[in-house]
């Protein structure tokens, strides 16, 4: 064969692969779940906000679906990010509520998980952010050494995190289990019952807050601030609550550079804009709406740096973003941080009654936005969605089996993430505080009675923010949903 008959044969070759190669990465682009801590409905202009402007985040949901009708399974952070990452309503479990800082870890290592799906698939995995599903196996553990099982032995092949909340003890990031910047002398210890080691306290010492509690909040003080648990030790790995965002931003997108040669998928759980509302000092005082409004400007920031980190590595074709929060709004969740007096007409929920913790839709019904280029024709979606969907509906589009028995309550909503079905869920389950729960069908919702608060029924098609108790008018439709909460619950 002459040389150059070669060299046609060989770019005859190299070109028939070409778009066999591009059509593989296609089917398999990267993906990155953002979750938010306590963003409400209401708290993005994309969603209707005019108190403050999310110019980031808004554009992610121009190029791709915005849900009207999307939830969190639960109006609090644990019961909600346990069924975002197993696909199993967390009201199945007994104690599957807000965590303290020292939990064991809740989530099973030998069921499938939402980054066990993408790790099948080929994925490698990573998450970056606020954790609170609970760390190693008991309560008492050694947090000098690397403590296991955690995210690393539920599917994450990179972890840099923080172990619950930044209102709770310890207050250190933790890089694939282990502390990270903890010199090996200075024991950490952390107990949620009993002061331990000489730190003080918000309740002894209140002086010495640059931020005062409101509720609780009152043990060891990090930073300035009065936390819940006490901690000692640990000095210089303790975070500055001003650090998080650009260190979980920096974390997240160094992820993203040294992962740009196969496919990915990130969680990136923002610890924002949960309390202590303590954002980086560049961004205190740019809202009008105090430290709670800070934190979401400094939120859409982070956003719109790790899309662009995107464009610059020329993966921002080729990367699915997935935009929610783990439970509804709150204003003042513990710090006087002016939350609620600098409020002014704000609506965080949006149109919905409740807040987070509710029962009502102000507790579950969050931002939901699902871009996708090449495959989401932009636009809105009024189906009923939830995150404990996106187990069964990445599962399906790599053909994955889901075992039978695990990620129970997950359905494939596959078609409706990418908006080629109009509708979703037929059928959801809510869960408030406490014993709490609500069943929505065909927009109606029936919240059985708990505690001292009588069965209540909704009309959501009509009564959107819930104003009306129907269940005198309507003792049919209640007695069907309630016969069908139980058969769910079963
Ligand atoms: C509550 C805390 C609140 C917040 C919440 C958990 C008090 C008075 N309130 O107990 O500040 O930490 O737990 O929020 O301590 S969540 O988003 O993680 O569920
Ligand atoms: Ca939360």
């Amino acid at each position: 064969m002459t040389s150059l008959k070669k060299i046609l044969l060989l770019t005859g070759f190299v070109l028939q692969l070409l778009p066999l190669a591009a059509q593989k990465k296609n089917d398999k682009p990267n993906v990155i779940v953002i979750y938010i801590d306590d963003l409400g409905y209401g708290d993005l202009s994309c969603y209707g906000a005019q108190a403050v402007t999310t110019p980031q985040v808004d554009a992610i949901a121009k190029n791709g679906l915005r849900f009207t009708n999307g939830h969190c399974t639960s109006a609090t952070c644990t019961p909600s990010r346990y069924a975002l990452m197993t696909g199993v309503y967390p009201w199945r479990e007994k104690g599957h509520n807000i965590l303290t800082g020292d939990a064991p870890l809740i989530i099973p290592t030998d069921k499938i998980t939402l980054p066990k799906v993408f790790k099948q698939a080929g994925y490698t995995t990573g998450l970056v952010g606020k954790w609170h599903l609970g760390l190693g196996s008991e309560v008492a553990k050694n947090w000098n050494e690397t403590i296991k099982p955690g995210p690393n032995e539920v599917g994450f092949d990179y972890s840099y995190i923080f172990p619950a909340t930044a209102d709770r003890v310890p207050t250190i990031f933790m890089e694939n289990g282990k502390a990270v910047g903890l010199e090996a002398d200075d024991t950490i210890q952390v107990n949620y019952r009993q002061k331990i080691g000489n730190d003080p306290t918000g309740k002894e010492h209140p002086e010495l807050l640059k931020l005062k509690a409101s509720v609780g909040h009152n043990q060891t003080i990090v930073n300035g601030i009065g936390r819940i648990g006490y901690m000692s030790g640990g000095q210089q790995a303790r975070w500055v609550d001003e650090e998080l965002a650009p260190t979980f931003l920096e974390k997240a997108k160094t992820f993203i550079d040294k992962n740009q040669q196969r496919p990915f998928f990130l969680y990136l759980a923002w610890h924002g804009i949960h309390v202590p509302r303590m954002p980086a000092t560049m961004f205190k005082g740019k809202s009008a709406l105090g430290f709670r409004g800070d934190a979401i400007l400094e939120m859409d920031w982070a956003v719109g740096e790790l899309m662009q980190q995107l464009k610059n590595l020329k993966l921002d074709k080729n990367t699915v973003i997935v935009f929610s929060s783990d439970n509804g709004p709150v204003l003042d969740d513990g710090y006087a941080d002016e939350a609620e007096q600098k409020n002014g007409n704000h609506r965080p929920a949006g149109p919905f009654r409740g807040w987070k913790t509710s029962i009502y839709e102000g507790g579950t019904r969050v931002p939901f936005i699902i871009s996708w280029p090449g495959k989401i024709k932009p636009g809105t979606s009024d189906a009923m969605v939830n995150q404990i969907d996106l187990l069964a509906s990445f599962a399906a589009y790599f053909q994955i089996p889901v075992p039978d028995g695990e990620a129970r309550d997950s359905e494939n909503l596959l078609a409706t993430f990418t908006g080629k079905n109009k509708s979703g869920r037929s059928v959801m389950i809510e869960e408030g505080y406490g014993e709490s729960r609500a069943i929505v069908k065909n927009g109606w919702k029936y919240i059985p009675a708990y505690g001292k608060v009588n069965e209540q029924l909704y009309d959501l098609n009509s009564d959107l923010s819930e104003k009306t108790n129907v269940i005198s008018r309507y003792p049919d439709k209640a007695a069907e949903l309630q016969k069908l909460f139980l058969e769910i619950k079963k």
